[in-house]
């Protein structure tokens, strides 16, 4: 059984630990999340992190919370500064990080308070290889996931690289949340449909933004 049937119309069981919530936001507040974003990317403007080879990524992020997420080649870390400017993240924007939380209550996870906020800013050839999220201290606390912008065809599969994975779409205002049992999950986008979804300034082109928010610390 994929996990395209099982978010199917007739889904009545998901995998432990995966909460995907569709439609969670409205046009009106998926436009006033661009606008706090784009605050935040006038203070911590995106960069292009590299892997420790020193290969680029394909995309743009930025962060905000008291930690962000980095890549350079000295590996992958969290940090309480922007690498090229030096200056700390802007806060998570309350509106987000209530958003974030009331997000993880309905998963399930009661005390989820985020200190890091990752900003994935992807062209419209953007993807993210499979991988796991496991630089956070604690990996009990769960990771919540908006998707913003064009649509992306998301990826996840188990708690080994080589398990099978499911497909599925992220549309903006969706939200995803890894918990429990499946923060380990592999995942990763495979493409974007750049024609779809809202269009903001922040993205030319028809791209997507991804913000993961996280217990770093
Ligand atoms: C993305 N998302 O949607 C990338 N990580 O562009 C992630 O890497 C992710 O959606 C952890 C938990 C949920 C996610
Ligand atoms: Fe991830």
């Amino acid at each position: 059984m994929s996990l395209t049937d099982l978010f199917g119309e007739t889904a009545d069981v998901v995998p432990q630990g995966v909460s995907l919530q569709r439609s969670v936001f409205s046009m009106e507040e998926i436009s006033r999340q661009f606008t706090m974003i784009a605050e935040v990317l006038a203070l911590s403007p995106p960069f292009r992190p590299c892997m420790r080879n020193g290969t680029p990524f394909g995309h743009d992020i930025s962060n905000c919370g008291a930690l962000g997420w980095i890549s350079d080649t000295r590996g992958y870390r969290y940090s309480r500064r922007h690498p090229e400017t030096g200056v700390a993240w802007s806060p998570i924007p309350a509106a987000l990080r209530d958003a974030a939380m009331a997000a993880a209550a309905r998963a399930g996870v009661a005390d989820f308070v985020p200190d890091a906020c990752l900003i994935n800013l992807y062209g419209p050839k953007g993807r993210m290889g499979l991988h796991q999220d496991r630089d956070e201290a604690d990996l009990t606390c769960p990771i919540v996931s908006f998707s913003l912008g064009a649509d992306a065809v998301f990826a996840l599969g188990g708690l080994e690289r080589r398990d099978p994975v499911s497909r599925f779409t992220l549309r903006a205002g969706d939200v995803l949340v890894l918990h429990g049992p499946s923060r380990l999950r592999f995942h990763g986008v495979d493409r974007l449909r750049p024609a779809s979804g809202p269009r903001h300034a922040i993205l030319p082109e028809g791209g997507r933004i991804n913000l993961t928010f996280r217990r770093a610390g």
